[in-house]
This record gives structure tokens, sequence and C-alpha cells, in this order.
């Protein structure tokens, strides 16, 4: 392993340069390589300041996630940043790319910080379940202040070169060539005493408010809620407005170990890990080149269709979208243009982006323009004939290597591909509505589809900003695919005696964003509806009869007020009743909050377990990504599979064998939880 660590001469400064791809993470060798080049430095007397520099594509980008766990290697990254400040010799960090967690910590420890406008820092260490570890809690707002030091601290946000300028946390933004403007500055302030050591500044820590720290609380409560780490980021920053730095350290030390040894953070670290171990397809190489698409088609420019469309244009693709009628056509086109104004409106994009993003929109009513187009993605009506139907059209006019991708939820993709003569071609592409926001992409992959497709999709995902899960053809994929148990279980639930209310709260308490019911309500309770009110075969069938569609209709399994407040419904509770009645369900019985766990949560993981024994799912990281990115899964229990190995999967196959009378013979165990709970494996380590 060649020295990531390394020094150069220019006059009287010194620079110590980081050669540490990808992202200059500070491992072992790096914290090691910094205090020997430190040391060096002060000692000989021809250098007069010390510039501290990285190549590649960024500054330090933290510490080195993949070391945490492992028996840990000295020096500790806080002691290597006390050992920069410490320095008898001025100090310049030369910040590009994302100086981030202990990258910021790097450069707190230097007296001086000196960036390119593109630049960014931050402390991402609260997604990771943790804190800035090596004094950023201490010196972060003792120099950046108070409040952007907390807001930094909780919500894991970089901040741009230019705020952090603004704070006093970069010393200077420098335009061109950023190590030519380091050397200079380090040799401006050669010679200024006493150095600025963040450490000892006390002027943005003394007479803090503290009515600060509970109004920030209010104020973010959703960050809070469920999540230990952003409490601690908290305590430890509030640290440093009561106490002096030496004692705010240990106390960082402390929140930070107990932080460390906790699950949120194991699951948030391995988290990190799945998220880019998804990009990755198995069994193809690294030398398989994704196709080139200047163009995208979108068939549809309903909710998805435009949600989609937005997704490429926002990335600088050009768009053609095509409907059947000029209304269906101008209101497609009229709602992306009010949801990227408010996305204006948020300041999130400038008015000029707008109009450079929908200057990208091609609509038309004329199918064949769909021919220059080199990925064409269907997004209409989820009837196979209907999706059938196109692909034979598409078939017959998109030119020779264009991509035909379907944004069905459920359908085959191998008989949409069937009806082409170019099945190599035909993927499916399953965004998540609305498809503008939601960041998971399963891209669904067909038995003929050919690995450059996948590849491309891949790489699109990528630029569209999308986090990408390869699935295999199978009745809803991966994520609908696990939602069915868990709905089919709640209804029944329903049926035996619990609320929707009760339901849901139990997976509002473990942490889902809504539970069941809620979710639809919001998604629309006749989807999939046969649409026939004189069939009813289920209590969805019950309430569809009755118009409750949910949020839409202003009712559905709860009722809404004209702001889409959620109340407990007697009309569903009659519909419920008389449905019971009709089953000959006689009596109901009290539902303990334990059994919706086992019947709507760990029958969850029994169908993530089949999903991997049909080979589904490349790996059971990637039902964690899509049930964390797709359905909102609580990021801090690591998604389903991971969360199962943390209860112990035999403690799931316990729960779900108490179940199994009640499930009846909708439920079948996976073999694969079966052998893994009897020889004590897990899915996800
Ligand atoms: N440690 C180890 N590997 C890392 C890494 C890190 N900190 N950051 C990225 N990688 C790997 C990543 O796994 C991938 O590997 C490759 O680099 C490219 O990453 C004491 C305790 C910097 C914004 O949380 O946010 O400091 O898949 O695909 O999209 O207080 O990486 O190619 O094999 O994400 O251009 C705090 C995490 C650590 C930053 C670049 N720092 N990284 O994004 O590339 S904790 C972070 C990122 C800490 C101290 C505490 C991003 C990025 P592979 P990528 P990208």
């Amino acid at each position: 392993m060649t020295d990531p660590i390394s020094s150069e001469k220019h006059g009287d400064v010194q620079i110590i340069w980081s050669d540490n791809p990808p992202v200059n993470a500070l491992g072992a060798a790096v914290r090691q390589g910094l205090v020997r080049e430190i040391e060096a430095a002060e000692a000989d007397d021809s250098v007069k300041a010390v510039v501290i520099a990285c190549k590649g594509r960024t500054f330090f980008a933290g510490a080195d996630i993949s070391e945490f766990g492992k028996p840990p290697v000295m020096p500790w990254l806080p002691d290597v940043v006390d050992r920069i400040e410490a320095c008898t010799k001025p100090v310049v960090a030369a910040i590009h790319g994302t100086a981030l967690g202990g990258g910021c910590e790097v450069a707190l420890g230097c007296h001086y910080r000196v960036a390119v406008p593109s630049a960014k820092l931050g402390f991402p260490e609260v997604d990771l379940g943790l804190l800035p570890g090596a004094g950023g809690t201490q010196r972060g707002p003792r120099v950046a202040g108070v409040e952007l030091a907390l807001q930094m601290a909780t919500t894991g946000k970089p901040i741009s070169a230019q705020q952090a300028h603004d704070a006093g946390l970069v010393d200077r933004i420098v335009e061109g060539e950023l190590i030519e403007h380091a050397v200079a500055y380090a040799d401006e302030v050669k010679d200024v005493r006493p150095l600025p050591r963040s450490s000892e500044r006390d002027d943005k820590v003394t007479d803090v408010d503290h009515a600060i720290f509970e109004e920030y609380k209010k104020a973010n409560a959703k960050l809070f809620r469920g999540d230990v780490a952003p409490q601690a980021n908290l305590e430890t920053i509030k640290a440093a407005t009561e106490m002096p730095f030496e004692k705010g350290v240990m106390f960082e030390r402390q929140k930070f170990m107990e932080l460390m040894a906790g699950p949120q953070a194991r699951a948030r670290q391995y988290f990190f890990f799945a998220e880019r171990k998804a990009a990755k397809i198995d069994g193809v190489g690294d030398d398989v080149q994704p196709r080139d698409i200047k163009r995208v088609g979108v068939i549809g420019a309903g909710t998805m269709g435009g949600g989609i469309s937005m997704n490429f244009l926002t990335a600088g693709i050009p768009v053609t979208i095509v409907e059947m009628n000029q209304d269906a056509l101008d209101r497609g086109t009229g709602i992306m243009l009010k949801n990227y104004q408010s996305t204006a409106k948020k300041g999130r994009m400038t008015e000029e982006q707008v109009g450079q993003a929908m200057g990208l929109l091609n609509p038309t009513l004329d199918f064949n323009e769909l021919a220059e187009c080199d990925l064409i993605i269907e997004a209409v009506y989820e009837n196979m004939d209907v999706k059938k139907e196109i692909f034979t059209r598409l078939d017959g006019i998109a030119k020779d290597g264009a991509i035909l991708a379907s944004n069905t939820s459920y359908l085959d993709i191998n008989e949409i591909a069937s009806v082409t003569k170019r099945s190599e071609d035909v993927v499916g592409l399953h965004f998540f509505s609305p498809a503008n926001i939601m960041k998971l992409l399963e891209v669904v992959r067909g038995d003929k589809t050919a690995d450059d497709v996948l590849v491309t999709a891949m790489a699109l995902a990528k630029k569209i900003k999308k986090v990408a899960v390869i699935a295999g053809v199978c009745y809803g994929f991966i994520g609908n695919r696990m939602l069915i148990p868990r709905q089919l279980e709640a209804e029944k639930l329903l049926l035996e005696g619990a609320t929707p209310a009760q339901v849901d709260k139990v997976h509002v308490e473990f942490g889902m964003p809504m539970g069941p019911f809620q979710m639809a309500d919001l998604a629309g309770v006749d989807i999939g509806w046969h649409r026939d009110p004189e069939r009813i075969e289920s209590i969805r069938d019950a309430l569809c009869a009755k118009e409750r569609w949910g949020q839409k209709k202003g009712a559905g399994f709860y009722d809404y007020d004209e702001n889409r407040r959620p109340s407990p419904s007697d009309v569903t509770a009659a519909i419920i009743e008389d449905f019971r009645k009709k089953e000959g369900v006689t009596e109901t019985r009290e539902i303990s909050d334990q059994e919706i766990v086992e019947r709507t949560l760990y029958t969850m993981v029994n169908e993530g377990a089949k999903i991997l024994e049909e080979g589904k799912a490349q790996r059971a990281s990637d039902i964690d990504v899509v049930w964390i990115y797709g359905y909102g899964w609580p990021v801090y229990r690591g998604g389903p599979m991971h969360w199962a190995d943390s209860e112990g999967l035999d403690k799931i196959v316990e729960g779900l064998k108490r179940q199994q009378d009640r499930m009846g013979d909708s439920f079948s165990f996976s073999q694969l939880l079966l052998d893994k709970a009897e020889k004590g494996e897990k899915f996800t380590r």
C-alpha cells in the first residue's frame, strides 16, 4: 500500500498532500502520515507555514467508514486534529470538493481555511447515526457560530463555501488555482501570532441563550422522532456553550462512543454501503458500456408520465412526451410547469432553470415522434393489453438500439417484451410516485434484457439522482410484492377486531411515515379495484363501492377534513361491521400490537426471503434499499432484512409460527428464512 501522504516545499511553505482515492477518507495511513508530516514541518526551521491539501476530486470526505467496527489503529482522528492545531506554525486547509465529517474537523484544526467557490463543508455524521467525533461539536460552534453548527450537525446537510465564508468557517474563497492561492495565503499569515486556534475561541459560544436549543428542536421535531443521533448532536453542540473545550470534547467522546455502540449507528452505516452496493449488477463486468441516451420519450402525460419526464428535464436531457389528446397533453405539461414553479418558489430552483427544463420538453400527439428517442418509457394505464398494444407499435417505429421501458408497477416485463422483436432492449423502469420526488427506481430485468441495457439504466439513474435497484420479474417486483402480505394481513386484522387507527399507529410508532391504511387512502383505495360496486369481496371493495376512495374523495379508511386531516370514521367502522357479518365473523377479539407487528412486518420479511430465494433481488441489502427509499422505512432500522437480523431470525420465525393458524393458507414460510433461522445465520452480514 503506497503512503497516501507526501509533502513538498513551495518557498518556505510546506504543502502536505493526501492522495487517497476515491475521497481521501481519513484512514489509518492518512492519519499517521498527517501527524508525521506536521511534526516534520514543525521541526524544519526552513518551513514558515504549512498547507494541507488533497489530490483527486475532494478534500477529506471524512473518517474511513470501512474502518468502523474494526480494532482501532492509532492515531485517533481527534488526536490528529489536535496535533495540527497545536502546530507552532500556521496551517492552512486548501478545500475543494466536499470537506465532510472528519474532513471538516481537520479543516477546523487548521488555523486558516481557504476554499474554491464550488466546495462544500458539512457534518454528515448524523446520517451514519453518529456525531462529529474529532472535536467538531466543540470547534464548529466556536468558529461557525452555534446556530449554523447546530443545523449542520443535526441535519447532516452540507453548506456552500459562500455560506461557510459568511459564517467565518472559511477565511477566503479563491477563484482559479486553489493550491497557488493557498500557498500565497500561507505566505501572508506565516508571521501572524498568536495563531488563531479554533479551540481557544470563545466569543461565539459565550452568553448564548439556551432557549435556541428547545426552539430548534420544536421547529424540527420530525428530525428528532425515533432517531437518537440528532439529539446527541444537539446536546454536544449545546455543551460547547456550557463548558470549556477540554470538557466539551470529553463529553463529545462519551456521546460518540454511546452512539457508535448503538443499533441505529450500525444500521445507518450498514445502509451507507448497501445503497452503494445496489448500483452493482452481479455478473456484468465493468467493461460493459452504457448506451448513449440523448433524448427520452415518455408515453403518457399523467401523474407518472409527467413526474418521470421531470427527472430527465431537470438533468438536462430532452424529453418527447406523447398523449392521446390535446387536453390530456396540456393538463400534463401544465402540472409539470406548476411543480417546477413551486420548487422555484421554495428557492430550490431559479426561474431560469425552470425555463431551461421546460424548454427541453417536446409535447406531441404524434406517436411517431418517438422514433428519434434513445429511451422510451411507457407510463400509461396498468393494463397488460394496453401495454402490449403500445409495445407492438413501439417495435415498429423505435430506432434500432432504442431502449423500450415500461413503468409498470406489477406486470410481467417478459410478457410485454414478447410482443416485440427486440426483447433484449426491453426493461422495466418502475418509478415511485411522486416520480419527480421519490429516489427509488426499480430496474426490472427481463429474461432477455441485455446487460448494456441494465448498465444504461443504472448509469441514467445516477444521472437523474435516483437510487436504482435491480429486480427480477415477479408480481410486484420487490417493494410492492412485500406490500401484498402486509396489506392482506392488515385487512384481515380489521375483520378480527383491530381498527385502521390501531394498525397504523403500530407502524408509525415503529418509524414508518404512515401505516397501511393511511397509505391506502393516500395512494387511492380504488387502485386495482375491479370497479364493480356489486362485487364485494373485501373491505376495500366495500369502501370502493361507497366511493370511499381515499383522500382524493375526502373519505377512505378515514374521514378527511378540508385540509386532508384524517379522523377515524364511524362509516368505515359500520362498513367493516357489515362485512364481518357477511363473512360470518360473529365475534371479534382484542388484538395486541405485537400481533400486528408479527402479521404485518414479520410477513414482509418472510416475503423478502422468498424474493431472495427466487433470485428476484440480487442481495438482501437491495431489499432494504427498496424499502427505505421507496416507502420510507426508518433508515435507523436499516431496512426490513437488516432489521430482521437485529431482531433475530429465530424470533421472526417464532412470531410467524404463533400467527400461522390465524393467517391461514395465504401464508407459507420461506425455506430460506427457516434455514437461516435454524443455522443462526443472517441476511445482511
Ligand atoms: N469512508 C469510506 N469510503 C467512503 C467514504 C468514507 N467516508 N465516503 C465515500 N466512500 C466510498 C464509497 O463507499 C464509494 O465506494 C466511493 O467512496 C465513492 O463514494 C470522526 C466519525 C463524499 C459526497 O459521511 O457523502 O467523519 O462504491 O459513490 O456520489 O467525525 O461519498 O466506489 O467502492 O458516495 O461522488 C463522515 C460519506 C464519515 C461522507 C461523494 N463522512 N461520503 O459522493 O461518491 S464519519 C461522510 C459521501 C466521520 C468523524 C466521523 C459521498 C461523497 P465504491 P460515492 P459520490
